[in-house]
């Protein structure tokens, strides 16, 4: 029996446009260098097609500098996918480039029309439900909204708290399986994760927690040894690529895909 919340046949990927470099930032500690985001980029693809599964590939989008974070534009569910409204202004385009290929990959999908806002970032889905953070990105609203559309196909959706400061849900935790989750202990100790098993980052690694389940492997940003050791020694197969450029614009592992 396949696990559908970390086995996945497909996934939707973005190649970055020369304007990430203009990428929304919470704080600016340097330009990306986007010679290497593109190397880091094509590891990604490299890593997710090496576990058996089709990478579908869209070109850059240049007039959408974050439009490499796909994860933020569509939440991708078994039978269902859903499109989202960003609470970023210039990130809200980017939603109709991804609706086509959604479209041809799923018979059912769906929108977020608003008022509210709600990026993907903020939606962690487990093998029993969907945990969404409110956040700066993602309001009540755009969280009733997408509770409508799931619960009318079985799913259960729960409403939590992303972490003041930090951009998004994800960017604090990830599925590692079935029933274990990676999380920040800052995020964990607002008790969010009751009735799971819990792995924390290691103190100072906090940006390890963006990291993804896909098929067999862990695939986590380079340069956080203590938490891939962690993870390595709790039976894990760990991949670590670079992130330096994607985390100078607050992304992560997560964002780069959408997987299904
Ligand atoms: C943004 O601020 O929207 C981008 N610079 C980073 C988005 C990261 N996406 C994610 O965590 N899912």
């Amino acid at each position: 029996m396949t696990n559908p919340s970390f086995e996945f046949s497909h996934a939707i990927t973005r190649k970055p446009a020369k304007s990430v470099i203009a990428g929304l930032r919470a704080e600016d500690t340097g330009t990306p260098d986007f010679a290497q985001m593109e190397m880091d980029h094509a590891t990604y693809v490299a890593t997710l097609t090496e576990t058996g599964a089709e990478v579908i590939e869209l070109p850059a989008l240049e007039n959408f500098p974050d439009s490499v974070f796909v994860e933020d534009d569509a939440l991708c569910l078994r039978d269902i996918a859903i499109l989202m409204r960003p609470g970023a202004a210039s990130r809200m385009g980017e939603v109709a480039h991804m609706a086509g290929t959604l479209r041809g990959q799923y018979e059912n999908v769906f929108e977020i029309k608003g008022p509210g806002f709600i990026e993907g970032g903020d939606i962690l889905t487990t093998a029993r439900e969907i945990l969404i953070g409110k956040s700066a990105r993602t309001d009540a609203a755009g969280v009733a909204e997408l509770r409508d559309i799931v619960t009318r196909f079985g799913y259960t959706l729960r409403e939590v708290q992303t972490p003041a400061d930090v951009l998004h849900f994800k960017t604090d935790c990830s599925l590692l399986d079935g029933e274990t989750i990676l999380a920040t202990k800052r995020l964990d100790a607002s008790g969010c994760f009751e009735g799971y098993r819990v792995l924390h980052t290691a103190d100072g690694e906090e940006a390890a927690a963006n990291a993804i389940r896909f098929n067999q492997f862990v695939i986590m940003a380079a340069g956080f040894p203590k938490t891939s050791e962690m993870l390595r020694s709790n039976g894990y197969e760990v991949r670590e690529i670079n992130n330096t450029e994607c985390a100078k614009i607050d992304g992560g592992m997560s964002c780069l895909s959408l997987r299904f």
